[in-house]
């Protein structure tokens, strides 16, 4: 298949409660290997009036739709709050269609879309309104699916935010319960970990598990993904991460909410990115985040130690067991 270039636009959103800066990136070039990931989610209503993305069918396969394996029984069966959280590599590339699939109260309603940061697509892949993209409404609604395509180009190795900006106004209704994230694994499938004080190369097959961790203003919420056994489980509001001693975890955090925030896991050190440095805290800003693998060798408490988190008990244990 062949995609022409798009030029690069540049897109805000400022949201209620959030907002985030997002580049609307051009395609550098088509992924020239990797697998396709065929994904449909569906948008539903939530307890306590809230939304929610569940996946209904996952197909990871070659980019010509062969040798094709479902993987949707990795995700719960249900929609959840967070989304689910889509797993690709350098290189790879998502068709996801979005299927708007709640009674809707209001003409409010009647627009639902994903809308992603970090990996490569045209402007009809944007997920916003006309009102914002000038050209057509990208939203699933109750008459009609919406496919959405990324290329995760070279370059976008990282942990990115997605979330609706359709649904109820054209911020999007991330803070009613539809966001989740995208892991780019970078194309190498090496990461960097502490050992023993100096940074080693390992290989990404080396990490037990991976913990979303989504940074609110007033509280951590997460998903932790069992690598062994490739389930995906949402871990609720300030979770308690477990780990088998040892083992190599790596955790995301993302940052939603407006206030700047400062992460921090007292007795560990990580390779900060892009440096050759060890460091134990991160200042993250919104829609900023941080992807890092310790070792897990102790307990821990992660926690925000800016001022107002603190306040708010913004923490939560890693326990390791050995
Ligand atoms: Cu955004």
């Amino acid at each position: 298949m062949q995609y022409r270039s798009s030029s690069a636009v540049l897109s805000s959103c400022i949201f209620a409660l959030f907002f985030c800066f997002i580049s609307v990136n051009s395609y550098a070039q088509q992924a020239e290997s990797g697998k396709l990931h065929t994904i449909e989610l569906v948008a539903e209503k939530f307890d306590g009036g809230y939304f929610a993305y569940g996946m209904r069918q996952y197909t990871v396969s070659d980019l010509d739709g062969g040798n094709a394996t479902d993987i949707t029984s990795r995700y719960p069966n249900t929609p959840t709050i967070p989304g689910p959280t889509i797993v690709i590599t350098e290189g790879d590339e998502v068709t996801l269609k979005l299927i708007h699939a709640f009674d809707t109260n209001s003409s409010a309603e009647e627009h639902v879309s994903v809308h992603v940061h970090g990996v490569h697509y045209d402007i009809i892949s944007d997920g916003t309104l006309e009102y914002i993209n000038f050209l057509m409404d990208e939203s699933a609604t109750p008459a009609m699916s919406y496919e959405y395509r990324w290329v995760a180009a070279p370059g976008t190795a990282g942990t990115w935010p997605y979330h609706d900006h359709n649904l109820l106004t054209h911020n999007g209704a991330e803070d009613r319960g539809l966001y989740g994230a995208v892991i780019v694994n970078p194309a190498s499938n090496i990461v960097d970990v502490n050992s023993g004080g100096t940074r080693q190369s390992v290989s990404l097959d080396s990490v037990m598990k991976d913990y979303v961790l989504y940074i609110f203003d007033d509280a951590f919420v997460g998903t932790e993904i069992d690598n062994e056994t490739s389930l995906h489980t949402p871990a609720g509001v300030n979770p308690t991460l477990t780990a088998q001693e040892n083992t190599n975890v790596r955790f995301h955090l993302i940052a939603l909410g407006t206030n700047i925030h400062q992460f921090t896991l007292p007795n560990y050190l990580w390779p900060e990115p892009g440096t050759q440095n060890m460091v134990n805290s991160k200042a993250l800003g919104p829609i900023e985040k941080l992807v890092f693998t310790v070792n897990a060798s102790e307990d821990s408490t992660y926690t925000d130690t800016a001022f107002s988190s603190r306040l708010l008990g913004m923490q939560g244990s890693f326990l390791v067991n050995p």
